[in-house]
């Protein structure tokens, strides 16, 4: 072997082709992970994959919202993320080999991927400004020089005679481009690595300011549940969802971690006399409440989990607004609407009628004994009986403005919900569990049913076409709250579906027909199949 080959080998087939894949790829990491240390200053929600992430569910109609959550459930955020890291995957590897013919184009295609992601960031509702840029911008342009750099070692190195190999093949700079290569992997490991960490101790500080959080003593305390609310049977739900178990849905790819200490909300808009802005300490100085709500999310399907009770501590928004002199519409007010704004760009619209009727509207501050949790909403988020979240649960709420809904629809309105939801009544068998195999004999089929602000009244269960049987209802904690229910069935040998329905204290039925979930809840009943040993 002449001392010529070995310094300039040759490239041969898919060899040139498949180096080219690989310093796309090296070439996007490197973006990201630039991206990842940029956006750990800037701030986790301008990073590109995030960003994107975020562009991406608020173009998300009605429909496919549902469809994910249908079928990901709360892991839809992750295969979200997973989705676009396979879509950069695809590209990088065919930006790679672009470059190893076309040096320039390939590097401008990934400037362009940085374009894309600058406009997403910056195009959030949440958008801190041009800094949310950043990111994008420097990541791309370090993905950039990256590819042009490496194909740029891939290249024939045919310019001078002494370099084409005696066999006359084109060869390339091996050591060049494995230095290169292996530099930029270990320099985008170690620029991802550090911002994870950098983002991470961030957070830490915001974990710490929420665990000195003392809650007052609320000036009245949520009644204990009654011994009875609860059905002492497996499988049944706890009356109290603990927080850990509550169900989360929201838009937020990172979950914010507000300062409390710099937090404020305003109140002002339509009517309101006398616009404030308030600090976290000034609603912990306030009269504060304790009740049991229950909260449902209006993409639950039916027999679905979104559902769950919690123990809420917060300041009454009924005499929060009163105060700062708006009135209901009843009574004279010139807003209809209440819009809520968050921290994350998010905006929910209640009807001020509703909030201010009287009912527990809150502003929360804190969840089964403890601060908001930061998923659930810390520092602060509203809580409305009888709405679904969608239209009345603002986590991270930092703005509340009272206009109208003729002239402005909130963000889920934007995407094909309905502008008013009150909840609808339903029910849910948690046990026997679908397709259970229980003997034959006394099988206890238990499980909830709610109707917030209106109160359950009857739950009844029919097995296979059978008449309706009466379900025990167990005691009611407050009309806010799910209502636990039981039914000794006899059952025989068999295939059996059973069905339950309820009836609120308005005195309507569970209807039968099934509805979407998309424009405003779910109607239907929840049956279970189980076979009978
Ligand atoms: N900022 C913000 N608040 C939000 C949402 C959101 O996406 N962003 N989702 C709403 C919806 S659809 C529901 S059902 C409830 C869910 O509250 P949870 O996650 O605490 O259960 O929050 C509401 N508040
Ligand atoms: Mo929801």
């Amino acid at each position: 072997m002449s001392s010529d080959e070995k310094e300039s080998p040759r490239l041969r087939g898919w060899a040139r082709p498949s180096l080219g894949a690989l310093s796309g790829v090296l070439a996007g990491f490197a973006a990201l992970a630039v991206a990842e240390l940029v956006s750990a200053a800037v701030r986790p929600q301008a990073g590109p994959v995030i960003a994107v992430g975020g562009a991406a569910i608020d173009r998300t109609p009605a429909g496919l919202k549902d469809w994910a959550i249908r079928n990901f459930g709360t892991y839809d955020k992750l295969v979200l993320q997973l989705g676009i890291l396979a879509v950069l995957l695809l590209f990088a590897l065919a930006l790679g080999i672009l470059a190893v013919r076309f040096r320039r184009a390939g590097a401008l295609g990934v400037l362009l991927f940085g374009a894309v992601g600058t406009a997403a960031a910056l195009g959030r509702p949440d958008t801190a400004g041009l800094s949310d840029a950043l990111p994008s911008v420097t990541g791309a342009a370090a993905g950039a020089a990256l590819l042009y750099g490496l194909a740029g070692r891939l290249a024939p190195r045919g310019a001078r005679p002494a370099e084409v190999d005696p066999l006359g093949e084109p060869g390339w700079d091996r050591r060049g481009f494995v230095v290169a290569a292996s530099a930029a992997a270990a320099a985008s490991a170690t620029a991802g690595v550090l911002g994870r960490t950098l983002t991470a101790a961030n957070s830490r500080d915001a974990v710490a300011a929420r665990g000195r959080i003392v809650l007052p003593v609320p000036a009245s305390a949520a009644p204990a549940a009654p011994r009875g609310a609860q059905v002492r049977l497996p499988g049944v739900s706890s009356f109290i969802t603990p927080n850990g178990d509550f169900y989360r849905v929201d838009t937020a790819l990172v979950v914010p971690k507000v300062n409390a200490t710099a937090w404020r909300l305003r109140i002002h808009g339509k009517g309101v006399r006398r616009p404030v802005s308030l600090s976290y300490d000034d609603l912990l100085r306030r009269r504060l409440i304790e009740r049991h709500i229950t909260l449902t999310c209006v993409s639950n399907e039916v027999g679905g989990p979104y559902v769950g009770t919690a123990r809420w501590i917060g300041v009454p928004l009924g005499e929060l607004l009163a105060e700062c002199g708006v009135r209901p519409p009843s009574e004279g007010g010139p807003a209809d609407q209440l819009v809520a704004r968050s921290v994350d760009g998010m905006t929910i619209g209640s009807p001020v009628e509703d909030v201010m009727d009287g009912r527990d509207a809150l502003l929360a501050l804190g969840m089964n004994g403890e601060p908001l949790p930061f998923d659930h909403g810390f520092p602060v988020r509203m809580v409305v009986p009888g709405l679904y979240g969608y239209v009345s649960a603002c986590k991270w709420i930092r703005d509340i403005e009272l206009t109208d809904f003729a002239t402005y629809d909130p963000y889920w309105v934007k995407r094909g919900w309905a502008r008013r939801a009150p909840v609808k009544t339903q029910s849910r068998i948690d046990t026997p569990k679908p397709f259970a195999r229980p003997r034959a004999g006394t099988v206890m089929v238990a499980g909830v049913a709610w109707a917030q602000h209106r109160g359950i009244d009857t739950v009844e269960v029919r097995v296979d076409d059978g008449p309706w049987q009466a379900a025990r209802l167990a005691a009611e904690d407050t009309r806010d709250t799910w209502r636990q229910w039981s039914f000794p069935w006899q059952a025989v040998k068999g295939g059996h579906t059973l069905t339950v329905r309820a009836t609120d204290r308005t005195g309507e039925v569970q209807p039968q027909r099934r509805t979407r979930t998309v424009p405003d809840g779910a109607a239907g009943r929840h049956s279970v199949v189980v076979t009978v040993e």
